[in-house]
């Protein structure tokens, strides 16, 4: 009976050592931004070694028949490796668990990477909910000001974020390129609460979300929560992008909270090249930036391409202005610092739209090049309504110009313009625009 005992814990003290080792054997494995660890000792001193690759999981677990392969979700019974086959006896109990780093849902909602605990700890992340059947942790890494990110999904936030922060400074975060195949980053602004710009020129003077080190991204400030953008990082090198919030003075409550997705070269998800925003879906809704129906100003300096990817079977797209929104590029005219001018209606041509304007290729009423009233499509719009032709109210304005693109431009003024002063758009108290997209089928 004695013996019987004594050969148990025996047992229980060989196999925890295994496990111990094993487990801290994994840690110490696995391969972090691609520098691979040398292999420690073993059990018994006999060496041996597993190699953990970028994109995969392993979990040591103590089976005792009770884990089968189909209780783990979107893991198939392959995944599941007894590692008595590879390592002799000892292993026997233990089975090991490789699970995809997929993305995943935090418990707050908010999109994570797969990992083993361990593995997101040791990664510097933090663990939100359970995936990979609960063998993983949905792990996020969040960062602040001065700090770097090797992340492939990364969050940056302003310092003691959900807090707000009141002051000036220049925070920034520098995002190192995961592997040479990455080209793209998209920017999701989850929150984006800046200063709004100045008054006079609607220029972003006091606060500013810039993005250095890749394509050109124009400067934004004020709110802009659920917008996002695309950034091209460029094939050659790995030279990083520093994205930067510089906030200027005190008594505004300013907040962020930026998910920055790297994607790959050859990533279904990857914008077309020159794209900032990039839309998929027969249907949906652009803005401009800091659009706010009500009291948002439409930002300066502002040149950038939104598109939307066509789908299949469908040939043109028809623009309108969303339901309970508002379009405002220029105007109005004879317009006051107190009192709106004349509203000015839907303005179309290079020559009448030459301060702000949104370009849609070919754009008409009707679907066809030529539009209602025998005149050709045109491409720049502008006024404070918004139809390919001039009139006094809002229309549908379609285009089967592929791909699918809006360009806007703002210049860097805004100022009341006398009803004398022609040819010259009123710029004044502009809101930007929002429009609803509905691409429409093909008929031939
Ligand atoms: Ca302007």
């Amino acid at each position: 009976m004695l013996q019987g005992h004594f050969i148990l814990l025996f047992f229980v003290l060989i196999n925890s050592c295994v496990y111990c080792q094993l487990y801290q054997g994994y840690a110490e494995e696995e391969s972090i931004h691609g520098n691979q660890r040398s292999s420690p000792k073993g059990y018994f001193g006999k060496s041996w070694r597993r190699q953990v690759l970028d994109g995969d999981s392993e979990v040591p677990i103590v089976t005792n028949n009770t884990v089968s392969p189909t209780s783990l979700t979107g893991t198939s019974s392959a995944d599941l490796e007894h590692a008595g086959k590879r390592d002799g006896k000892f292993f026997s109990l233990f089975t090991v668990v490789k699970f995809a780093n997929d993305d995943c849902a935090t418990a707050a909602n908010e999109n994570g990477t797969c990992y083993s605990a361990a593995e997101c700890s040791a990664r510097g992340g933090v663990s939100s909910g359970a995936c990979a059947g609960g063998f993983g942790v949905c792990c996020t890494f969040s960062y602040t000001c001065g700090q770097t990110t090797y992340q492939n999904s990364s969050y940056f936030s302003n310092l003691n974020y959900p807090s707000s922060y009141d002051g000036t400074g220049s925070c920034q975060l520098t995002v190192n390129k995961v592997s040479s195949n990455v080209c793209q980053l998209r920017l999701d602004f989850f929150v984006m609460v800046l200063v709004q710009p100045e008054t006079n020129d609607s220029n972003c003077n006091r606060d500013q979300f810039i993005v250095t080190g890749g394509s050109r991204v124009p400067a934004i400030c004020g709110t802009n929560n659920g917008q996002h953008m695309y950034v091209e990082t460029g094939l050659l090198g790995n030279s990083p992008i520093t994205l930067t919030v510089v906030t200027s003075g005190t008594g505004f409550a300013r907040q962020w909270r930026i998910k920055v997705t790297q994607m790959n070269c050859d990533s279904i998800g990857r914008a077309p090249n020159g794209c900032l925003q990039y839309y998929t879906g027969v249907s949906g809704t652009i803005r401009s930036f800091n659009y706010d129906g009500t009291s948002g100003r439409q930002l300066s300096n502002q040149d950038y391409s939104i598109c939307i990817r066509t789908e299949s079977n469908f040939c043109s797209i028809a623009y309108s202005v969303c339901t309970g929104g508002v379009y405002s590029i220029t105007g109005p005219t004879g317009g006051s610092a107190t009192a709106q001018g004349t509203p000015i209606g839907a303005l179309v041509g290079s020559t009448t739209c030459n301060t702000d304007w949104l370009t849609i290729p070919c754009a008409s009423d009707n679907g066809r090049a030529i539009q209602r009233g025998n005149t050709v499509c045109q491409d720049r719009l502008c006024g404070d309504a918004f139809a390919s032709v001039v009139q006094a109210t809002s229309g549908t304005v379609i285009t089967s110009v592929r791909p699918f693109q809006v360009t806007v431009h703002f210049d860097a003024f805004e100022a009341i313009v006398p009803t004398s002063v022609t040819n010259v758009q009123g710029q004044f108290n502009n809101r930007g625009f929002c429009l609803s997209y509905i691409q429409q089928p093909c008929t031939s």
